[in-house]
């Protein structure tokens, strides 16, 4: 039996957890990782992965360079996760952005159909593609409406998947997956960046965390409950899109606030628009403050997602509530910070 899984995109943070699963599972796992002068394996490492990962380079932005790979290695899965996965960023690289996000993907189709391996493909979309929404809660139905470089891509590369199983019935699926987070989330996303700043601030002698858009709201899940899906769609008999989120939402600023509550501060919110500021009551420390760097050129203010179809399909549910992630959240950067757990910088 076939039992290769290729991973682009294994060293982000879902990836990781991916891998994790995958090797549990007794899966061979290859890892697409781009050249650099020094492998960015902080979370697979932390994991204990290292060494139970078939590393390959990859460009996935060069065609032949994919052709050939996956001529050779025959995967029987492909988890295609790699991406220029910040949307801020987008705005500022977007030719970049969509070589990645969806040339990438179109190199992807293109070499399974040519070199006719018997393999099933997931494609990591995104609820970004949503954007301004034009129904609440959104789900399969609902017409996109993108506000971003890197929201426009990843509807391309969603739209590509479904023509190519349409046009050629390709094993290709799509989770349209709601902001999901973690121990392991990158540290400029708006979750992360908080956790490891209120710890700084808590445990060093840092100035106060600056935000943009606190009013945005988002549908925020937690990573390892949302890889489970990605594997329940792509080993599905059956080819379909899927939504994974919550249906529960809050805003950035409450997330401030949850997270401050969990490192001990007595969070109060002070001021409006660039003048807003989160004081802890106790101390008076400033822990938030607005800057007008962190807003985007057009943003998504507003996110919430229904999971009916992948529940009622193929079973899966979040089981992880928003506190408990944050808990972990909070205690993984505390003892980060205090040199109480691991050591790895992730
Ligand atoms: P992440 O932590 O930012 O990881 C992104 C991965 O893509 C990293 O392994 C990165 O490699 C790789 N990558 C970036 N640019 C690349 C390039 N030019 N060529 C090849 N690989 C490249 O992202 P994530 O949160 O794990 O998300 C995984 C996927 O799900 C992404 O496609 C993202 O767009 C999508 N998604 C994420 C969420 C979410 O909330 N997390 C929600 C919906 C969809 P390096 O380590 O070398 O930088
Ligand atoms: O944490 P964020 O950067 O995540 P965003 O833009 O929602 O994108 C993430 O989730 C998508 C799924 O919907 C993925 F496709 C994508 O790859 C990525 O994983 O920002 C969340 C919200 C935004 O509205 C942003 O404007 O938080 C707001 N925000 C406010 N202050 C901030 C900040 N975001 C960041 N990163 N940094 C801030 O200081």
């Amino acid at each position: 039996m076939n039992n290769k899984v290729l991973i682009t995109g294994i060293t982000g943070q879902d990836g990781a957890y991916l891998a994790r699963d995958l090797i549990e599972k007794g899966y061979q796992v290859f890892g697409a990782v781009r050249r650099g002068s020094t492998p960015k394996t902080e979370r697979l490492r932390y994991l204990g992965l290292i060494d139970k990962i078939n590393f390959i380079g990859l460009e996935i932005t060069e065609f032949s360079n994919v052709l050939y790979t996956l001529s050779d290695l025959k995967p029987r899965y492909i988890y295609n996760l790699a991406a220029q996965s910040f949307v801020a960023d987008s705005f500022q690289h977007p030719q970049l952005t969509t070589n990645v996000n969806y040339l990438g993907v179109l190199n992807i189709l293109e070499s399974m159909k040519i070199s006719g391996i018997d393999c099933d493909l997931y494609q990591a979309s995104t609820s970004e593609m949503y954007g301004e929404v034009l129904t609440d809660p959104q789900d399969e139905l609902t017409p996109f409406n993108p506000m971003s470089p890197y929201a426009i891509a990843k509807c391309a590369a969603h739209y590509l998947i479904i023509n190519y199983r349409k046009a050629y019935g390709m094993r290709a699926s799509s989770g349209i997956l709601f902001n999901h987070e973690s121990e392991l989330r990158g540290r400029e996303f708006v979750t992360r960046k908080i956790t490891t700043k209120l710890s700084e601030i808590k445990y060093g002698n840092s100035g106060a965390l600056q935000l943009g858009n606190m009013s945005s709201v988002r549908d925020w899940g937690y990573a390892p409950d949302y890889v489970k899906g990605m594997q329940q769609i792509c080993e599905a008999k059956t080819k379909d899109d899927y939504v994974m989120a919550t249906n529960r939402v809050v805003s950035v600023r409450d997330f401030l606030s949850l997270a401050s509550i969990g490192f001990g501060f007595d969070p109060v919110f002070d001021g409006e628009g660039l003048s807003e500021k989160c004081i802890d009551k106790k101390s008076g420390i400033v822990l938030a403050e607005v800057s007008k760097k962190y807003f985007r050129p057009s943003d998504v203010n507003y996110l919430r997602g229904d999971y009916k179809k992948i529940k009622k399909a193929l079973g899966w549910q979040p089981t992880t509530t928003l506190e408990e992630m944050i808990y972990k959240m909070v205690s993984f950067d505390s003892d980060f910070y205090i040199g109480k757990g691991h050591k790895v910088v992730v």
